[in-house]
């Protein structure tokens, strides 16, 4: 049920975001949330820059300069960064990074991301015209999209896959379940307690599974290409790319760059997805058995951040954002799964609560496209629920009341945004 908070202004929300993040900065980078997350998460990361990019512009490019410390020289950001050894399964001696050639000193998980960076930096651009900082970090971007172009396009249509529900940012989303279901039973018994309200200990199993057979076949391209039993093309993962590389388009010539190679790319990549992802409305597609994975999650609606989407997908898309199955059907934006799929589950993480993340990634997207009363209500909603119940990882889309963790860097930073 909903807790009972003091009613808070803006301002005081806004301090106390500011709070949580500086309670969350281990000095060389901010955790997720104290205690279940100690490391740096990649796109967590992204997620402060934006938030921080007004209010403490000096943090957001330490931030980002910390997260960049740990790309491998294939390009690859990996989405964690260790700041201390253990203290989290799977930890480095899972990820055995430093075993691998590619791999800088510090220690790092072997896979990558959605690819949010770029248009973190671009944020942080618009908001303080620090050209001489966007020269520093382009250069790691252009590898980091380059990686994806080239390790990542396993489908050979310009799409970048994932090969890890974690690389999702939305592990236990019922989009996984298909191709989770088809890996081989696991036993290992690692029992996380803290993560029992998220994932079945049996998928759990499968995810590190599927993680160490990666690291065993040596991070390997070719492996991923020929042999790892989980590929897919995400549309949200895909969604950010393409808004990502038009960032790049735009930061191109402070860098001193060409901006057309990144603009070819967003382009590939839109139609790409319309080809590929779309029926009716964007699905993941499982490369392995080459069909779509016909559950609509809030994933489906990463494409809507191009403001070049055509009209068709556009409308449509809104329209099932809008509708019952969406945000039509519960008090607050935006559930993390269509409330009419039997995999819909309210109290459990991606596979129903709401998220300040995709809500925010939502609101802009409406931006792009002029959409504002939609705006508004991805903006009004998401502070009406960290009003209510604090900065949670996440929240119940009916009720509002907070799920997962407190003081979560994300849903502090990203408040800070929406207040502005
Ligand atoms: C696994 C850190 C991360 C987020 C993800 C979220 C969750 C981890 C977990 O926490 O994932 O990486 O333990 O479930 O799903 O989006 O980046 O906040």
């Amino acid at each position: 049920m909903m807790e009972a908070r003091p009613a808070v202004d803006d301002a005081a929300l806004g301090r106390e975001a500011l709070a949580v993040l500086e309670a969350n900065w281990t000095g060389t980078g901010t955790v997720p949330a104290p205690g279940l997350y100690p490391h740096q998460w990649s796109w967590d990361s992204a997620f402060i820059v934006i938030g921080l990019a007004r209010h403490r512009p000096d943090r957001a490019r330490d931030e980002l300069l910390s997260l960049l410390r740990g790309q491998w020289a294939t390009g690859m950001l990996p989405h964690i960064v260790f700041h201390t050894r253990e203290a989290y399964f799977p930890g480095p001696s899972v990820w055995r990074s430093q075993e691998h050639a590619a791999a800088p000193n510090v220690l790092t998980s072997g896979l990558t991301s959605p690819p949010l960076h770029a248009l973190a930096l671009w944020w942080l651009y618009r908001h303080t015209g620090d050209a001489a900082f966007v020269r520093q970090a382009y250069p790691a971007l252009v590898a980091q999209h380059a990686y994806l172009a080239s390790a990542r396009d396993l489908g050979g249509a310009g799409l970048a896959a994932i090969v890890h529900p974690w690389e999702s940012g939305m592990d236990d989303s019922p989009a996984w379940d298909q191709p989770l279901a088809a890996l081989p039973m696991i036993q290992y018994g690692y029992r996380n307690v803290e993560l029992e309200e998220r994932h079945p200990d049996s998928d759990h199993d499968r995810y590190v599974w599927l993680a160490m057979r990666y690291r065993d076949a040596g991070y390997s391209a070719g492996y991923l290409r020929d042999e790892h039993p989980f590929a897919i093309e995400d549309p949200m993962f895909n969604g950010i790319w393409l808004a990502s590389c038009q960032a790049m388009a735009e930061l191109a010539p402070l860098a001193r760059a060409d901006p057309t190679p990144h603009a070819e790319q967003a382009e590939r990549i839109r139609e790409a997805m319309i080809e590929r992802l779309w029926d009716g409305c964007y699905y993941a597609r499982d490369l392995r058995t080459d069909r779509l994975i016909k559950v609509c999650t809030v994933g489906a609606f990463g494409p809507l951040l191009d403001p070049g989407l055509p009209d068709d997908q556009l409308h449509a898309a809104v329209e099932v954002l809008e509708s019952a199955r969406f945000m039509g059907a519960t008090g607050y934006p935006v559930p993390s799964c269509e409330i009419r799929a039997a995999q819909f589950d309210r109290t459990r993480y991606w596979r129903g609560p709401s998220w300040v993340n995709t809500n925010w990634l939502l609101r802009r997207a409406a931006a792009v496209h002029s959409l504002d009363q939609l705006g508004h209500q991805l903006t009004n909603g998401t502070l009406r629920l960290v009003r209510q119940a604090g900065f949670r990882e996440c929240f119940d889309p009916f009720d509002g009341s907070g799920r997962g963790c407190r003081d979560f860097s994300w849903s502090a930073a990203l408040t800070l945004d929406l207040l502005a």
